[in-house]
């Protein structure tokens, strides 16, 4: 559908708008009105297309994939809606003949924050490449009131502020009240058997909830097709808080227990490094599950096909285990509302659910206690057992008196109901995020299941949406793309490979470079705007973003900045290629060694930024509040890509791929999706260093890793960490950081810091050099560029239709 024949219509439209919706002309609104009239402007567009598509897959009953997940880390909407509406251009010049400027309106929409990090922002990156390619998937999670905290960097440190994403309007959801669910926690069950001897349950003294939807529109890129966000709200019930209200008489109450129903939905939990079981998140998770599975179980009901036709006409995916519980709900509704048996309820269960595993950290493995499960959700518990028993039985036909490996494997052990056990024994599909991760999962954190269901298992190697992060987040780079090899990479981005024709054309590559360039002065205005920092746009732009983590090792980049300075100020001659290294991470507001490092890279900051000796060559910014449109902001501007995690730790990474599709040389580990860019770009266009998986395994056997050892024998390496607690500009005299330098040398260093330490100072000794090597660099770029195709989301998702899902393409008719 074209939205606007011309620029003419567009402003015309958008006058109209604000003066009939908001009651505004262009001199009396602010800038939130005009962002918000230009957003319900383009509403009506997509409404048409939404309904279109809606109706589409009802009178075709189209297959459909739910991606249940209880993150979505959408950032802003505007600019990537007209992007894949085809209208960003014209938007843009209508605009501003009006006076006004797309990119300041933009700016105006809140950053919906509604995850932590990779997992959130990869759902979010599949919700657009299943619009775009036209298959019927649809995300499933929580509408938050409160998203990611908002970090301020106060004296140097994190502190956490709640995130008021909801303040203002969010101009994209639709409430619909009319598809509220209600949810059940607590009271008890019993049974009785019938004449026939079949059982019946019987569930009363239950607390209800009302789940209300809240639908977010996801627009396709340039194909007509609107999929659905569903995100799920908690509200009391009208009829059950009048009653609540006249039993206990007082409106006191009334209120109190509004507020406990309502604060299901309040709070995104901060912390994706350890699993704490607390009830609140247990409760969010079945609140998912249950208002989403009953909501498809409904729309499945009108379609009057038989049950056993289920999994072909629905897929539930759940991203990582969080909403495992989908199994005994889906089994709940199945046997109790519609009278199903066991057996065909398991089939049709197992036949719909598929399972993505993103992490190996055993700290993150949800677990919860029995107790619990069965106090909170004594239906679901009694089927999560009977899952077991089931299970554990089987398991003794195949290996009789095999006690050690039941145990092993048991859903239900040591008082605690494991929820990866759970999610591999009720579903079709287990799948890893890249070659690695999901080597490791199979060969040794679930190999007695991969022996077990070998035929389970697969992997999907990550992918990260290109239109957001090349298309929309770097402009002038993906102009330059599209005249040197035409614009058909955009639907099929593999054909990025193309620009590698131009190798040798040397004007080119200056393009690349004067793109580069222009976009580093940009990002330096920014930062002087907002954070007063004077940064030289001819510095290496060296950048590490992401959570902050053990294994993420923040703290080697910012040991290396130390030595840097200390070689600096021995030999204020030495000569040493400017750099500037920019950090963005926040730290789970419990993790105690995490927001040391922060307030570490602070401190650095202003020792480094503040001395006349050093300032002119190396600079620190920490940049507070990471969020997926700083993420937007740096990544195209950046020439070095930090990726250096301990190896084995870290799943896949999707910054990886962001930062090498806009042509940022890797700075990293043989970890993760690392390990595929290295075998699609080659040694020499990349920079690897530090132990393999293979090492760090060795070292693990026989235990023979010994921090002490590297800080004796490395010279560079006591000097660096004795000014963590000696007097030093680091320390200041005083003890801030007693518990990083103990982490590194009284623990043993859990994530081979110090073992990596040197090799690191190597590979980055190698950039330095390399970096001044223009067009050199400048070749390496371009071959990251072009290899990176295969990084899309769309290359992700169309292997996960094809092999879990089974979903077919629908070709829009409209
Ligand atoms: C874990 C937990 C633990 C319980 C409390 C709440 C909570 C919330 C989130 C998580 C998720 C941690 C797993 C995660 O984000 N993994 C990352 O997934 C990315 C996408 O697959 C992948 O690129 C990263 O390597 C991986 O760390």
């Amino acid at each position: 559908m074209v939205m606007f024949s011309d620029k003419e219509e567009f402003k015309t439209a958008f006058k109209n708008q604000l003066e009939e919706k908001l009651g505004k002309t262009i001199d009396t609104a602010s800038d939130f009105d005009t962002y918000r009239a230009l957003g319900s402007l383009i509403r009506e567009k997509i409404n048409k297309d939404w309904l279109k598509t809606n109706q589409e897959y009802k009178t075709n009953k189209t297959k459909q994939v739910y991606y249940f997940s209880m993150e979505f880390l959408m950032g802003r909407l505007l600019g990537n809606n007209l992007l894949n509406l085809n209208v960003l251009s014209l938007v843009e010049e209508g605009l501003a003949d009006l006076g006004l400027s797309l990119s300041e309106l933009e700016k105006k929409e809140s950053d919906a924050g509604l995850g932590n990090g990779g997992l959130g922002r990869l759902a979010a990156c599949f919700l657009d490449s299943l619009a775009s390619l036209e298959l019927a998937g649809h995300g499933y999670g929580l509408r938050y009131r409160y998203g990611m905290f908002d970090q301020h960097i106060i004296d140097g440190k994190q502190v956490e502020f709640p995130d008021y994403w909801l303040t203002k309007e969010f101009i994209w959801e639709v409430r619909r009240p009319e598809d509220a669910i209600e949810v059940r926690f607590g009271g008890q069950v019993s049974s009785r058997r019938d004449k026939d001897g079949k059982l019946h349950f019987k569930y009363e003294n239950y607390e209800p909830i009302q789940a209300v939807p809240y639908d977010v529109p996801v627009v396709g890129y340039h194909n007509d097709t609107v999929n659905t966000l569903r995100l799920w709200s908690a509200e009391p019930s009208v009829e059950d808080t009048m009653k609540k209200a006249e039993k206990e008489g007082e409106f006191g109450h009334f209120l109190t227990y509004k507020r406990s129903l309502e604060s299901i939905s309040d709070f995104l939990y901060p912390d994706d490094s350890t699993e704490d079981g607390k009830r609140l998140r247990l409760k969010q998770e079945y609140f998912l599950v249950s208002s989403g599975v009953q909501s498809i179980v409904r729309s499945f009901e009108r379609l009057g096909l038989p049950w056993s036709s289920f999994p072909e006409k629905v897929a539930l995916h759940i991203n990582d285990t969080h909403p495992a519980l989908v199994i005994p709900e889906l089994m709940r509704i199945l046997m109790d509302e519609k009278g199903i048996g066991w057996e065909e309820a398991w089939e049709i269960t197992q036949a719909s659910v598929s399972y993505t595993n993103h992490t190996t950290l055993s700290e993150a493995l949800e677990s919860w206690p029995v107790g619990l499960v069965r106090s909170l959700l004594p239906r679901i518990f009694m089927i999560i057992n009977e899952i077991n028993e089931r299970f554990c039985q089987a398991l003794w036909k195949t290996y009789p008196g095999d006690f050690s490996r039941i145990a092993d494997l048991a859903i239900i052990a040591d008082g605690q109901v494991k929820m990866a056990h759970l999610s591999i024994v009720g579903s079709h599909s287990i799948n890893g995020v890249a070659k690695l991760h999901t080597d490791i999962l199979k060969e040794r954190e679930m190999k007695r299941f991969y022996n077990t269901f070998p035929e389970r298992f697969n992997n999907k190697t990550n992918g990260i949406t290109h239109r957001r992060w090349l298309m929309h987040a770097n402009r002038p780079l993906s102009s330059l793309i599209t005249e040197a090899i035409g614009d058909e990479w955009v639907q099929e981005p593999k054909q990025l490979n193309k620009l590698m024709e131009r190798k040798d054309d040397l004007s080119f590559l200056d393009r690349l470079h004067e793109i580069k360039q222009e976009n580093k002065v940009d990002f330096s205005n920014w930062i002087k705007d907002t954070q007063g920092i004077s940064v030289d746009p001819d510095s290496i732009f060296d950048v590490h973003i992401k959570r902050l983590h053990g294994y993420k090792r923040q703290l080697l980049n910012a040991l290396h900045i130390m030595h840097l300075y200390n070689e600096l100020k021995s030999d204020p001659t030495l000569d040493i290629v400017p750099r500037t290294f920019f950090f963005g991470a926040k730290a789970a507001p419990s993790y105690h060694f995490a927001k040391k490092v922060i307030q570490l890279i602070n401190r650095i900051a202003s020792v480094v930024n503040n001395d006349p000796d050093v300032k002119d060559y190396i600079k620190v910014v920490f940049i507070p509040n990471y969020s997926v449109s700083i993420a937007e902001r740096i990544i195209p501007s950046s020439n070095v890509s930090e990726q250096i995690s301990m190896a084995t730790k870290e799943a896949s990474g999707t910054g990886n791929m962001k930062f090498m599709m806009n042509g940022a040389l890797t700075l990293g580990t043989m970890d993760g999706a690392n390990v595929e860019i290295h075998d699609l770009v080659g040694n020499d266009n990349i920079y690897i260093f530090g132990l393999r998986s293979e090492e760090v395994w060795d070292y693990y056997r026989n235990g023979s890793y010994s921090s002490k050892a590297v800080y004796e024998n490395d010279e560079r390496v006591r000097h660096t960490l004795d000014q963590l607690i000696h007097y030093s500009p680091f320390s200041r005299g005083e003890t801030d950081f007693q518990e990083i330098y103990d982490a590194l040398l009284t623990y043993n260093d859990e994530y081979f810091v110090l073992k990596d330490f040197a090799s690191y100072l190597l590979a980055q000794k190698k950039v330095s050099q390399d970096y001044q090597r223009k067009r050199q660099w400048n070749l390496k770029s371009l071959v990251n560029i072009s290899q990176s195709g295969i990084f899309s989301s769309d290359r992700t998702i169309q292997e996960y239709a094809r092999d879990i899902w089974d979903l077919q393409r629908v070709k829009t008719l409209k």
